[in-house]
C-alpha cells in the first residue's frame, strides 16, 4: 500500500523540475494542504531538496542519495524484479527478514535497508553495512528449476552486477563464485540462500551488499574492503538497484525459462579475476593450491592442482 506521504512524493517526481501547487496536490491526492505541508516537510527530513515560493508551490529539485521504492520503480523497466520493494531504515539481515516473509511474498520481491545491524556473509561471517553507506538488499526467487540448479543463480547476479557497474563507468571484476571486486579490493559480496524439498525449491534469496559510500572500513576489513567512493566513483544508490534489477532480469529470466547461460558465462569468463590464476581451494578441512582455468558452461570454476588432477567446482571458496 503507498502511503500518502509516498503519493505527495510520486507526484513531485512526476513533474521534476516545474512548480506544482499546494491546492492541486491537494485536489488531486484528496488531501488538505495542511497534510500536503506536513509530508512535504517530512520528504525534507528524508533528504530530498523540495524548493518552495509562494503561489507557485513545491518543486523537487533533488534526491540526493535516497534509497526511496517511489524514486528506484519510477523508471524501472523490469516485469517483476523489484515491482515490489520494502524498504527499512534499519534491519538485522535482510536476507532473514526476507525469509520471514517468504511465504506471503510474490516472485520477484525486494527488500532493501538503510542499515543492518546483523548483516551476514557466507558460513556464519558477518557483513559490514553501516547506515547510509551502501546497498544491502534480497531478492525473492521462486524459480520452477531443480534445486541442483540454483547455484548458479551467484553468478547470474555477480554477471548482472558487473554489467550494472559498466553503464556508470565502473570496470569490476569477479571473484568466483561471490565477490564483486574493484581495483583488487571488495566492493561487493553476495549470499544466496535458499529453501527446498529435495525436488522442488520452495525460494530462494539473493542477498547483495555493496558498499557505495564508506570512506573508513573496521579495521579486520579495511585492507580488503573497497567502495564506489574510495574508487572515486559518485553514483546515487536508486540507479544501481534500478540497472542492478534490469541486468538481472534479463539473465535470470534467459536461464530459468530457456536455459540460457550464454551471456552470463561469457561475462564470468571475461570478468573473472581467477581465471589463469594460481588459487587456494579451500575445503572445511584444507587448503589446497591449484590453478584456476576457466568457467565451464554451467558457471563451475575448473582448477588443476599441484598434482595434475582436475576438479570442477559447483560452489565453495578460493583465495588469490
Ligand atoms: C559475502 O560473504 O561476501 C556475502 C555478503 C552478502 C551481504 C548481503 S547484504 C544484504 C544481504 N543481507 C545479509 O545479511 N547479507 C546479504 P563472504 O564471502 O562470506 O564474505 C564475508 C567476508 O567479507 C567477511 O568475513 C569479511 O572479511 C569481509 N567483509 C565483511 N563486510 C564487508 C564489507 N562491507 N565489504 C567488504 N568486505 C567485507
Amino acid at each position: 500500500m503507498m502511503t500518502l506521504k509516498d503519493r505527495v512524493l510520486k507526484y513531485l517526481i512526476r513533474n521534476k523540475g516545474s512548480f506544482v501547487s499546494g491546492e492541486k496536490i491537494s485536489e488531486s491526492l484528496g488531501i488538505s494542504r495542511a497534510a500536503v505541508w506536513k509530508h512535504i516537510s517530512s520528504l525534507r527530513q528524508d533528504g530530498f531538496e523540495i524548493d518552495s515560493a509562494s503561489r507557485r508551490g513545491y518543486m523537487l529539485i533533488g534526491d540526493a542519495d535516497i534509497i526511496n521504492p517511489q524514486i528506484i520503480s519510477d523508471s524501472l523497466r523490469t516485469s517483476f524484479i523489484g515491482k515490489k520493494i520494502i524498504y527499512m531504515d534499519s534491519i538485522g539481515s535482510t536476507n532473514d527478514h526476507i525469509k520471514s516473509i517468504a511465504g506471503g511474498s510474490t516472485d520477484g520481491t525486494v527488500v532493501i535497508a538503510n542499515e543492518q545491524t546483523k548483516g551476514k556473509g557466507r558460513m556464519g561471517r558477518y557483513w559490514h553495512s553501516q547506515k547510509g553507506d551502501g546497498i544491502w538488499m534480497s531478492m525473492l526467487l521462486k524459480p520452477h528449476i531443480a534445486p541442483n540448479k540454483a547455484s548458479i543463480i551467484t553468478q547470474i547476479a555477480g554477471a548482472a552486477i558487473v554489467k550494472a557497474l559498466d553503464e556508470f563507468g565502473v570496470s569490476a571484476m569477479i571473484k568466483w563464485p561471490n565477490d564483486i571486486i574493484l581495483n583488487g579490493k571488495k566492493l561487493c559480496g553476495i549470499l544466496t540462500e535458499m529453501a527446498a524439498e529435495i525436488d522442488r525449491i520452495n525460494y530462494i534469496v539473493l542477498g547483495m551488499g555493496m558498499n557505495v559510500k564508506s570512506d573508513n572500513f573496521p579495521d579486520e576489513i579495511s585492507d580488503i574492503a573497497t567502495s564506489l567512493y574510495k574508487e572515486g566513483h559518485a553514483i546515487k544508490r536508486a540507479d544501481i538497484i534500478r540497472s542492478i534489477f534490469e541486468n538481472f532480469e534479463r539473465l535470470y529470466v534467459d536461464y530459468i525459462k530457456n536455459d540460457d547461460l550464454k551471456e552470463v558465462v561469457e561475462i564470468c569468463r571475461e570478468r573473472s579475476a581467477v581465471i589463469g590464476k594460481d588459487i587456494y581451494v579451500i575445503t572445511w578441512s584444507e587448503k589446497k593450491k591449484a590453478r584456476a582455468l576457466d568457467i565451464s558452461q554451467n558457471g563451475d570454476l575448473l582448477v588443476e592442482y599441484k598434482d595434475g588432477r582436475k576438479e570442477s567446482l559447483v560452489s565453495g571458496e578460493v583465495s588469490i
